[in-house]
């Protein structure tokens, strides 16, 4: 029988009664410090929109400090911290990371550990989505026959599980060293992005080698579908990234094509990585579903509140600059909003926001729109579409199980209410 099928149905017996043993007993090839620190894209854009909630207070745009959309949350018992919860996993993969990442060549080698630096490794999100999706989806069955043969799959189970968490991590950060380029940005997360510090030629290299070290880690896995779920992800970011740099008066002004973007820019990787997970952790198609909608609306909220903060927040808050989307001449959601509210505002945006006057202008017609409560409100929809795909799991009385499900519901909250 081929080894992963095995594994994969060895996961259906195994549950949590190995309870974290992976954490301590790495395989070989995997020794690391155990330290302990911390279209099948968008649906029918009606539909998002269809989903609007009406809030009955007016907010005060360009303050992200008025009250915000909130749904129920558990008591405060069953609050969990989802970082915490993944905070020595995490630092497993970290270190890993900067091992995946050493090049031959010195200046390739410290460009492309530049991000998986200490300190520097950003807010690490993609991550613990990832491995608490992990823990989220074990399927829990009665005594296995061999305690000894289930510990070792269950082990070689997370160590799948926590190369997507890697590939995912790379994958995103070589994004972002792209983008920079692209952009010519001078900050990111904090310090100088790469392409300032050392040149657009080693920033698109350590890129593209950051992409090679994922697709070694992902053909490992011998998984085709997860191959091809990542490839997919890899596709629609520089899909998005395209449709950002490229649009027509028409597109820009056009909520659907900002949400198919966004759906490529930012949710695609999160969604099919969930997906990933799912199907290395032998799930049913209906499962990895969930898994997925859960990654997709949870991204979706994230980047809607991204989009908001740009405005709101300061650059040392955002470790970039602010109004930086406004400035390269991206209409982001609050604009939108800002124009169905107020239709002269797109004979300005068409005028070209490449004159500060132009953009002067918007900022004013957002500053007297609903266009960041508005924002706002449609990321707290895809929040809670995110917590009802987790709902949706078939019922596990595991505890650990039940408390990545808190957790994953708690992040869904975190990304909303978020400042930075
Ligand atoms: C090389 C795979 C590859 C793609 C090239 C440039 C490009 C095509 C795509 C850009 C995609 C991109 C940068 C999207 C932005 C996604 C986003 C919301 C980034 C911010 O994520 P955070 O806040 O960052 O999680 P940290 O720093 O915390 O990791």
């Amino acid at each position: 029988m081929n080894i992963y099928r095995g594994i994969s149905r060895m996961s259906r017996i195994t549950s949590c009664y190995n309870r974290c043993r992976w954490l301590h007993n790495s395989s070989p090839h995997h020794q690391l410090s155990h330290s302990s620190p911390f279209k099948s894209p968008m649906e029918p854009s009606e539909k998002v929109l269809g989903c609007r909630v009406i809030y009955p207070w007016i907010s005060r745009p360009f303050s992200s400090g008025g009250p915000q959309p909130q749904y129920d949350r558990s008591s405060v018992e069953d609050q969990v911290d989802p970082f915490s919860l993944v905070a020595d996993e995490l630092s497993i993969v970290a270190n890993r990371l900067r091992s995946m990442v050493v090049a031959e060549v010195p200046k390739l080698a410290s460009a492309a550990e530049y991000f998986f630096k200490m300190g520097v490794e950003g807010k690490r999100f993609r991550p613990t989505v990832i491995l608490l999706m992990a823990t989220a989806l074990n399927v829990q069955i009665s005594k296995p026959a061999s305690e000894g043969v289930v510990d070792m799959f269950s082990t070689e189970l997370r160590l799948r599980q926590q190369s997507i968490a890697e590939i995912t991590e790379m994958i995103h950060v070589a994004s972002l060293l792209h983008d920079d380029v692209l952009d010519d940005a001078d900050t990111r997360r904090g310090i100088g992005s790469l392409n300032f510090v050392m040149g657009n030629k080693l920033a698109v290299l350590a890129g593209d080698f950051l992409l090679s070290r994922a697709c070694i880690t992902l053909a490992s896995l011998k998984n085709t579908e997860v191959v091809s779920l990542i490839a997919t992800a890899v596709e629609h970011l520089v899909t998005g990234e395209t449709m950002q740099m490229s649009t027509s008066a028409e597109q820009r002004s056009s909520m659907d094509y900002y949400l198919q973007k966004t759906y490529y820019k930012t949710a695609s990787l999160i969604s099919n990585s969930c997906k990933s997970i799912a199907l290395l952790t032998g799930q049913t198609t209906e499962v990895a579903m969930l898994a997925y909608e859960y990654g997709k609306n949870l991204g979706l909220a994230f980047q809607l509140i991204d989009d908001v903060l740009d405005f709101t927040g300061t650059s040392s808050s955002l470790g970039k600059g602010a109004l930086s989307d406004i400035h390269h001449g991206i209409v982001t959601a609050p604009i939108l909003y800002a124009m169905e509210e107020f239709p002269e505002l797109r004979t300005v945006v068409d005028r070209g926001l490449d004159d500060p006057e132009n953009v002067n202008l918007a900022l004013e017609y957002l500053g007297k729109s609903h266009g960041i409560q508005r924002t706002r409100e449609l990321a707290a929809k895809h929040a809670s579409l995110a917590s009802a795909a987790i709902d949706s799991l078939p019922e596990n009385d595991d505890e650990d199980v039940q408390r990545s499900r808190r957790a994953l519901i708690e992040l869904t909250h975190r990304v909303i209410n978020r400042t930075k």
